[in-house]
């Protein structure tokens, strides 16, 4: 009696739930990122399909394809690939989505962003509602900001400390034309390549150097492919962009979308608060694999902004004069 009681319940419960479980939905949403769970990249991804599986009781299911899979490992294609449908969602870093969204080299401009509290001004402020509504009019809906970090330099051959030491250096970079701008103005010999071949470029001394956040450096065990040398000029960084494509957010119920980016808030936050937590941790233990830092004092940090302020005159004009004011002035006023 009792258990056809409850039978009878299950079914009212399952006709009752149908329609606000979405017949409609995928079975799956498939999320695109570069980096996997070792890194805070990837645990950023992982944290927000746990967040959404959770609060929508299984409802809505997201995977993980990272190592840029779903774009047979180029990066720069994911964003066309959110924008078309072929991926439905992203946690994806700025340089990466620049070729598309050309705002987005604002992050990139060499030396704009001294510390956290800038990237926080940019991101929190009138800036980062500019720059999102920059990847919305082009078809992917953003919801939350995540960060990869500030980007260091490494390289097999010597220390660097003034932008003369980087002449003739073979440097990887990634994503944006910018970069290879940046690095010629200081005297280097840049080459794009994308995640998947770096390391074995770096492997084989098809190229002497990189940039990269310390974690990524670290977890990649980048010192073990010669790059012996790394200077922290915190030259640039780049935050990372949960996103949607458009027409699949189009598809969530208002409730569901409010879930969704809720969700990719606290993941974001919690990303943010960890990796920057663990930076000190980080260098020390590449130091105590013997790799030898170099940190610039205010001279030499002045030197390298010298050498690359004509990447500014280049890129305002596709960056928008309006936003880099905006990001600047956001940054005069940030909390020290
Ligand atoms: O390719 C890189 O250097 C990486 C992993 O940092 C990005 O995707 C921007």
């Amino acid at each position: 009696m009792s258990i056809s009681r409850r039978t009878l319940l299950a079914i009212a419960t399952c006709a009752v739930l149908a329609p606000l479980a979405h017949a409609d939905y995928k079975a799956e949403y498939t999320v695109s990122t570069v980096l996997p769970s070792a890194f805070p990249w990837g645990q950023a991804a992982d944290r927000w399909v746990e967040l959404v599986k959770e609060r929508s009781g299984g409802r809505i299911n997201m995977k993980i394809y990272s190592n840029s899979q779903l774009v047979s490992g180029d990066q720069t294609k994911e964003f066309s690939a959110m924008r078309s449908g072929l991926i439905d969602m992203a946690v994806g870093s700025t340089i990466n989505w620049s070729p598309q969204v050309p705002e987005l080299n604002l992050f990139s401009l060499p030396f704009l962003m001294p510390d956290s509290n800038a990237i926080d001004a940019i991101t929190q402020g009138e800036a980062g509602k500019m720059v999102f509504s920059a990847i919305e009019k082009r078809g992917v809906t953003p919801l939350a900001w995540g960060e990869n970090g500030f980007r260091e330099l490494s390289n097999s051959k010597h220390a660097i400390s003034k932008p003369d030491d980087l002449k003739g250096l073979k440097i990887r970079v990634v994503g944006s034309p910018l970069f290879q701008d940046t690095f010629t103005a200081l005297g280097a010999n840049p080459t794009q390549m994308s995640w998947a071949d770096a390391k074995p470029a770096l492997t084989t001394g098809a190229v002497d150097g990189q940039e990269n956040p310390l974690s990524v450096f670290d977890v990649a065990r980048i010192d073990q492919v010669g790059q012996k040398y790394l200077t922290q000029w915190h030259y640039m960084a780049d935050p990372l962009v949960f996103a949607v494509s458009t027409r699949v957010w189009r598809e969530f119920s208002p409730e569901d979308q409010q879930l969704l980016k809720q969700a990719a808030e606290d993941a974001g936050k919690w990303e943010i608060e960890k990796s920057r937590a663990e930076v000190a941790d980080t260098l020390a233990k590449i130091r105590e694999r013997g790799v030898e830092v170099t940190d610039l004092n205010a001279e030499q940090h002045d030197a390298f902004v010298k050498a690359t302020e004509s990447v500014y005159q280049k890129w305002t004009p596709q960056i928008g004069e309006a936003l880099l004011k905006a990001a600047q002035e956001a940054i005069a006023k940030r909390p020290q």
